[in-house]
């Protein structure tokens, strides 16, 4: 049996299945399922769709149901209007949908908050990313981002694993929301900089544990990692809201 602070670390990674290539869909669509009952879930997002279509991630919510979050990461940025369509013909079977917070809240994220709601599906808002162009505009908007966050009142927030000082000021500000952390592994973040040391309550790992020959294996090495790094962290959440 696992150590319980690796037990507790392998339910804060969500594997990103993002295929390079039609042939790959399946291959992640399998994958799906066996990671959805090790760790805490997983996010399909643009590549997924583009390649295998929305039956593919509608496949992907299925195969993980009962087994984790699972996360749609479109990206919208759109009028409320147009989200809203977006999110009904696609976020079915989803338990959460990402979108720009720089939408903003009025005629935008308050309308796609409301249809979300109606799926039964959460809102996670990106406030920060973790390439390093989010320095560009991004970061220098942080606290007016993180305004629109504290007015939609999402369930989540994205916050860059690569920046762990950018974690820790949304984590700041935002002290009872979750915040997912991607950027861990291909992008340059350790496993664990992001929960260790600013606060979040997910990593997200794509390529790292997806890309791998053995992907069980290397996400219970992410989380062997992270639950070496701070196994107070894990076993007793400052925030209370980790995984439910
Ligand atoms: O700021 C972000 N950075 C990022 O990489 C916001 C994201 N949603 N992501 C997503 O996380 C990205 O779309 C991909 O699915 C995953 C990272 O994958 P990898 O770099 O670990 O392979």
């Amino acid at each position: 049996m696992d150590p319980p602070a690796v037990g507790e670390a392998v339910k804060r990674v969500i594997v990103a299945l993002d295929p390079a290539r039609r042939g790959d869909v399946d291959r992640l669509l399998d994958m799906a399922r066996l990671v959805c009952g090790v760790g805490a879930g997983i996010k399909v997002g643009l590549p997924m769709l583009a390649l295998g279509g929305s039956e593919a991630l509608a496949e992907a919510a299925r195969l993980c149901k009962g087994g984790g979050l699972r996360v749609l990461d479109l990206k919208l940025a759109d009028i409320g209007y147009i989200m809203r369509l977006a999110a009904e013909s696609l976020s079915r079977g989803f338990d959460a949908a990402i979108a720009h917070a720089f939408v903003g809240y009025e005629g935008g994220l308050v309308e796609l908050k409301k249809t979300l709601d109606g799926l039964g599906a959460r809102l996670v808002l990106v406030v920060s990313m973790s390439h390093p162009g989010s320095r560009e505009v991004l970061d220098p908007c942080l606290d007016k981002l993180l305004a629109v966050a504290r007015r939609v009142e999402p369930w989540g927030v994205v916050a860059p694993a690569t920046r762990p000082e950018v974690v820790a000021r949304v984590r700041e500000t935002l002290p009872t929301t979750v915040i997912l952390s991607p950027g861990v592994g291909a992008q340059g973040g350790k496993p664990g900089d992001a929960i260790c040391l600013g606060g979040a309550d997910y990593e997200i790992v794509g390529r790292m544990v997806a890309g791998s020959p053995d992907p069980v294996s290397a996400l219970r090495g992410v989380a062997e990692y992270i639950a070496a790094r701070c196994p107070e962290k894990l076993l007793h959440s400052s925030t209370g809201n980790g995984p439910s």
